[in-house]
């Protein structure tokens, strides 16, 4: 009786356990069924996107644009452009690369021919315009010159002002910032800044006048606000095997002459070079570099005493302007240009 009871009771079991096994097929079926509809809707959205791209065919049910896809698909269409745009200019300048290279070759040889061509007309001052200026302050400025090469240029300052123009400018005190009391090489090769105290250099002087004539100008302010200039039109100065000897004559002007009695046919003189025609050194006991005799009628390289106070015969004279050399001068400016004629 209780064998058969245990076997009903099995049996039941087993029934139970196929029934549940079975519901549970049941779910899963629902389940997927569930998710491949998903699946589906996304396929549809994808259908729906491409279709709003234009593609030929039937749209889809309604749904959403995925502007991402769009934005991507506009952005490849354009890299797909930009690439056979730039494929075909490569093509295209390969094709005509020679006559490209010749063209250009050609235009550089015109703007180099023409830029000669303009630059040999610039020697000097004489034809430089004030719109051709590195710097320009209003009467003159700083320019390129091409004395010797039309392809070697110079920087110099141009006073396009004074009696027409064309000077170059190779001495100015104007503020005492600058030390003028130096040796010989620095005569030689110059130093200052030409917009501000400078001086351009004996051998840079030299070769600037050494071919043609040339005309000398001098202008000197007081303290009291007066402008006078000396004017010469002779002017040249040698070369260093003879110590850069000058050669003015031909004086006009309101300043005086103080250049032709004493230091015409002088060589030039500094500290540290004596080639004066006085027993001691003009150079040191005026504290300047100039074409000293035995020693001045002018010391413009002398001592800058700012405001005029303190001078005595060291400093920057003139002397046929105050009839002394103890007064000392507010601004000297010496230049030269060719002589017109
Ligand atoms: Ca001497």
């Amino acid at each position: 009786m209780k064998l058969l009871a245990f076997l009903w009771l099995a049996a039941l079991l087993q029934r139970t356990v196929v029934k549940a096994n079975s519901s549970c097929h049941s779910m899963q079926l629902a389940l997927n069924l569930i998710c491949n509809t998903g699946d589906q809707n996304a396929e549809t959205q994808q259908q729906i996107v491409e279709g709003k791209r234009g593609k030929a065919g039937p749209q889809g049910p309604p749904g959403k644009v995925n502007y991402t896809l769009v934005d991507e698909n506009i952005k490849e269409r354009y890299r797909a452009f930009e690439q056979r745009f730039s494929l075909e200019s490569e093509r295209q300048i390969g094709m005509h690369s020679t006559e490209i290279k010749l063209l250009k070759n050609k235009i550089t040889e015109l703007e180099s021919r023409w830029q000669k061509r303009f630059n040999s007309l610039l020697t000097g001052c004489e034809k430089v315009s004030k719109y051709g200026a590195l710097s320009w302050n209003g009467t003159g400025g700083i320019f390129n010159i091409y004395p010797d090469n039309p392809q070697e240029s110079i920087e110099v300052y141009c006073d396009l002002t004074s009696d027409g123009g064309g000077w170059i400018v190779f001495q100015r005190r104007m503020d005492g910032s600058v030390d003028f009391y130096r040796g010989w090489n620095e005569y030689v090769n110059g130093f200052g800044e030409n917009d501000k105290e400078f001086w351009l250099g004996l051998e840079t002087i030299h070769q600037l006048t050494k071919n043609g004539n040339y005309e000398l100008r001098v202008d000197i302010g007081d303290w009291e606000g007066e402008r006078r200039y000396a004017q010469y039109g002779t002017f040249s100065i040698s070369g260093s095997n003879d110590n850069y000897r000058l050669t003015v004559g031909d004086y006009s002007g309101t300043a005086g002459d103080s250049l032709i009695g004493h230091h015409n046919g002088q060589q030039f003189s500094t500290k540290d070079q004596d080639n004066d025609g006085n027993s001691g050194n003009c150079a040191v006991s005026y504290t300047g570099a100039w074409w000293y005799q035995s020693c001045y009628n002018s010391n413009l390289n002398g001592v800058y005493h700012v405001g005029g106070t303190g001078a005595n015969d060291k400093n920057i004279a003139w002397w046929q302007w105050k009839n002394t050399h103890n007064y000392s001068y507010k601004f000297t400016e010496i230049k030269f240009r060719k002589k017109q004629n």
